[in-house]
C-alpha cells in the first residue's frame, strides 16, 4: 500500500474540522471494584506463537494467578484507585503508571521515588487519577526483558461524563522476541540498539495473532489503542469501515478527525471510534501499514441487527483539567537528543544492556537509578516552562515525562499542535516546543520509550520544587 506524506498528514499531523455535537446518550454508570486490587507480578507460559507454548513469560495477575496478558485495569477519574503489588519474579520490580498525573511517591521509578520491591515482597499505591482516558502500566526496573517478556497492561480512567457506545474494545498491541522454538531469544542486538531498536519476531493484539472482535453492526464502538511494545512504532489504518480519532495519549482531541495512518510510537495511546459495518458478517480491518507489507493488527466483526449509528454524531469528550502554561512568562530549556560515542555503562540492581549509544544534553544516563547524574532542570513549582527538544539523530524518538502533561505548541515539522500529550514522537530532525506548568513536586523521569534506548544513555529526569 503506498502511502504518501500527503497522506500521513491528512490525518494525524493536521486536525480536520470537528465533527458533530456529541452524542446525546445517558452518561457511563459502570460497576465499579472499590476493594485493593492485588496485582501479583510473576512467570509463567503462555501460548503465543502456533505451536508450543512459550516459557518464562512475564505477567500480571489480578488477586491470583493467571497466564494471560496483563489485564486491563479500571479506575475512575477523581476516585482513590489501591492496588499491592506482590512480586512473585525472581528478581525486583516496580509499577510506573504511565500518564497518570500522581504523587511522585505513587511513581513506580526504583530509588528516584520508591524501594525496589524485591522478590517476595510487596508495594501499596494509592492514588486519585485526575484525568480520564487510556493509559497503561509496567514496571521501571530491567524493563527490557519484564516489558519484553509481557508485563505492559492497559489502564483504563472512566469518567462518568464519558459518551456512552455501543461497544469497547481494548487493544494492547505489542511484539515478543521469540525463535522458532518459540522461546525468547536475546532481547536485543548491540547494533540495532544504536538504531531504531531492536524488533520482535512475533506480533500480538491483548498476545493473539490477528484477532477478531464480535460489535454491533452499524453500531459506534470505542476502541482503545496503547502500543506497549518496546520498541515497535504502529502506523494505523482501517478497511471497511470509518473511524475518527477521539482521543491521543489519553487526552481528548477538542476536535476529532478521520482516521487515516496514524504514527503510534511505543508509550502512546490512540483511542478511535469506529462505525461498524451495517450487515451482520462484514469484517472491518485494522492494519499496521509501516514497513514494507501491511499486516493485521485486529478484525471487527459485525453481529445483530444494524444500529444504523453514524460517525457524525461522534463529538470530542470532555477535556482533562491539565494546566495551560503562560507561553509569555515561561523559562525556555534547551533538550538535546544525540547519539553518543561514550562509553559509559554501568551495571545496577535493574539490569544493564552494557553499551552507551545515547544522550540528552550530552549526558548518557548511566544505570537504572540517577546515581551521581544531575537533574536536566530545576523546575519552581506552579512556573511555567517550554522544553525545547531538539532530535539530532536520524531516528525517531517517543520521549516520555513522568508525572506532568505537556502541550506540543510548535514544531519545524508538520504536526498536530496543541493537544495534551505524556510522549512526544519526535521525528528525526525534529525541533518542537513543549510547554507544561511545573505543578507537580518531586523528580521525574524524561526517556525516550525505545527501551534499548532509554537503557544505553536517552533518560534522565527534571525536579520540581
Ligand atoms: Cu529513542
Amino acid at each position: 500500500m503506498p502511502i504518501s506524506r500527503r497522506t500521513l498528514l491528512k490525518g494525524c499531523s493536521i486536525a480536520a474540522t470537528a465533527y458533530g455535537t456529541g452524542l446525546a446518550l445517558p452518561a457511563a454508570r459502570r460497576a465499579f471494584a472499590g476493594a485493593p486490587a492485588e496485582l501479583v507480578a510473576h512467570e509463567g507460559s503462555a501460548l503465543l506463537a502456533a505451536g508450543r507454548p512459550t516459557g518464562a513469560v512475564m505477567t500480571y495477575g489480578l488477586g491470583g494467578a493467571g497466564d494471560g496478558v496483563p489485564p486491563v485495569l479500571r479506575m475512575r477519574k477523581g476516585e482513590e484507585f489501591a492496588a499491592r503489588l506482590v512480586n512473585r519474579l525472581q528478581e525486583p520490580t516496580t509499577v510506573h503508571w504511565h500518564g497518570l498525573r500522581i504523587a511522585n511517591a505513587m511513581d513506580g521509578v526504583p530509588e528516584m521515588t520508591q524501594p525496589y520491591v524485591y522478590p517476595g515482597d510487596s508495594f501499596d499505591y494509592r492514588f486519585t487519577p485526575p484525568d480520564a482516558g487510556t493509559f497503561w502500566y509496567h514496571p521501571h526496573c530491567n524493563t527490557l526483558t519484564q516489558m519484553g517478556r509481557g508485563l505492559t497492561g492497559v489502564l483504563v480512567v472512566e469518567d462518568p461524563a464519558d459518551p456512552v457506545f455501543d461497544a469497547e474494545i481494548v487493544l494492547n498491541l505489542r511484539d515478543f522476541r521469540l525463535g522458532g522454538d518459540g522461546q525468547f531469544i536475546a532481547p536485543f542486538k548491540p547494533r540495532d540498539a544504536a538504531r531504531s531498536g531492536t524488533f520482535g519476531t512475533v506480533r500480538t493484539t491483548n498476545w493473539q495473532s490477528e484477532p477478531v472482535y464480535d460489535a454491533p453492526a452499524g453500531g459506534l464502538v470505542r476502541v482503545r489503542i496503547a502500543a506497549t511494545d518496546v520498541t515497535r512504532v504502529y502506523r494505523l489504518g482501517l478497511e471497511g469501515a470509518g473511524a475518527m480519532v477521539i482521543a491521543l495519549d489519553g487526552n481528548p482531541l477538542a476536535a476529532p478527525f478521520p482516521l487515516d495512518l496514524c504514527d503510534v510510537g511505543p508509550g502512546q495511546r490512540m483511542d478511535i471510534v469506529l462505525r461498524m459495518p451495517a450487515s451482520e458478517g462484514m469484517v472491518a480491518t485494522l492494519s499496521n501499514v509501516k514497513g514494507s507489507a501491511p499486516w493485521t493488527v485486529a478484525r471487527f466483526r459485525a453481529v445483530g441487527a444494524d444500529k444504523k449509528r453514524s460517525l457524525r454524531d461522534v463529538g470530542a469528550l470532555p477535556a482533562n483539567p491539565i494546566p495551560v502554561a503562560d507561553l509569555k512568562a515561561a523559562e525556555i530549556i534547551p533538550l538535546e537528543f544525540t547519539a553518543t560515542a561514550e562509553h559509559g555503562a554501568r551495571e545496577s540492581i535493574c539490569g544493564s544492556l552494557g553499551y552507551t549509544f545515547w544522550a540528552i544534553n550530552r549526558v548518557a544516563w548511566p544505570g537504572d537509578t540517577a546515581d551521581g547524574v544531575a537533574p536536566l532542570a530545576e523546575l519552581k513549582l506552579g512556573k511555567s516552562y517550554v522544553f525545547r527538544v531538539a532530535n539530532r539523530t536520524p531516528h525517531a524518538h517517543p520521549i516520555h515525562l513522568h508525572g506532568m502533561s505537556f502541550h506540543i505548541v510548535a514544531s519545524n515539522q508538520p504536526r498536530l499542535l496543541g493537544h495534551a500529550t505524556d510522549t512526544i514522537l519526535l521525528q528525526p530532525d525534529e525541533t518542537a516546543d513543549l510547554a507544561l506548568v511545573a505543578d507537580n513536586p518531586g523528580a521525574w523521569m524524561l526517556h525516550c520509550h525505545i527501551i534499548e534506548h532509554q537503557k544505553t544513555g536517552m533518560s534522565s529526569y527534571v525536579t520540581v520544587t
